[in-house]
């Protein structure tokens, strides 16, 4: 059970790193979210950025934005 839960949490810690390091990249002012004008020049449509904005809050966070490059 130990084995599993090790397992569990080092694939959880990649798949952030993963989200972190993308989200870093588009990120051109550095404030860990992610606008529509950084979408855009990332070439993410606005349709895109709309549907992966579960929250509705105008900006994308690593979770939203991984939903959709995934
Ligand atoms: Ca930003
Ligand atoms: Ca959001």
């Amino acid at each position: 059970m130990k084995k599993l839960i090790a397992a569990l949490a080092i694939s959880a810690f990649s798949f952030t790193a993963a989200q972190a390091a993308e989200l870093a990249e588009i990120d051109s002012d550095a404030n860990g979210m992610i606008s529509m004008e950084e979408a855009k020049a990332a070439n993410i449509t606005e349709e895109a950025f709309s549907g992966a904005d579960a929250d509705k809050d105008g900006s994308l966070n690593a979770e939203e934005l991984a939903s959709i490059s995934n």
